[in-house]
């Protein structure tokens, strides 16, 4: 019956949901940290534009983004919580470390969304170059700090409203 049909947003600044009632993790990696902090200035700007209160926002530094998934639960663990959001880079190399890194993370924050219901947000770019993730950071690609803020608003919403 179409007439018991949601009609779908289309989402953007105008119609994102109110953050006033909802609290955050963000846990920011330290590891090529003049991204990651930009990314987390972005993330933090947005949080507190859409309402979220500083005092429902807890900050935790990791030295890598290999830590993050570790470092999440420990904060949703300790805090009442509706999403916490993961920032880190991971610059690929000469290694395969970026592989590792990346995968790990992105297969221990999707396990630990499943296995509580509480939103991790991948706020981790993966990039191939400095610069790509410099494009990221603030550049000509935007801030995906100020993307993850905005999927754990939505994700933290939702989770309040059937989490
Ligand atoms: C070891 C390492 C390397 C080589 N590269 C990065 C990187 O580009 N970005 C990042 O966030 N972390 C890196 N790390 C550190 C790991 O994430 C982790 O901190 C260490 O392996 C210790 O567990």
């Amino acid at each position: 019956m179409a007439s018991a049909l949601k009609n779908l947003s289309t989402y953007d600044e105008t119609n994102i949901p109110d953050a006033t009632e909802l609290k955050f993790g963000v846990v920011v990696a330290d590891w090529n940290k003049d991204i990651t902090h930009a990314l987390y200035e972005g993330c933090l700007e947005t949080l507190t534009k859409h309402g979220a209160l500083t005092d429902n926002i807890h900050v935790i530094q990791v030295p890598g983004t290999f830590e993050l998934p570790a470092a999440a639960r420990m904060i949703a663990t300790r805090e009442t919580l509706d999403a916490v959001i993961c920032i880190g880079c991971v610059i690929k190399g000469e290694t395969q470390h970026d592989e590792y890194i990346n995968n790990s993370v992105a297969q221990g924050l999707v396990n630990l969304s499943i296995a509580t219901g509480l939103p991790y947000i991948f706020g981790v770019l993966t990039p191939n170059t400095h610069q790509q993730a410099v494009d990221r950071a603030g550049g000509e690609h935007g801030n995906k700090g100020v993307e993850a803020a905005v999927t754990g608003i939505r994700m933290g919403s939702l989770y309040k409203e059937y989490g």
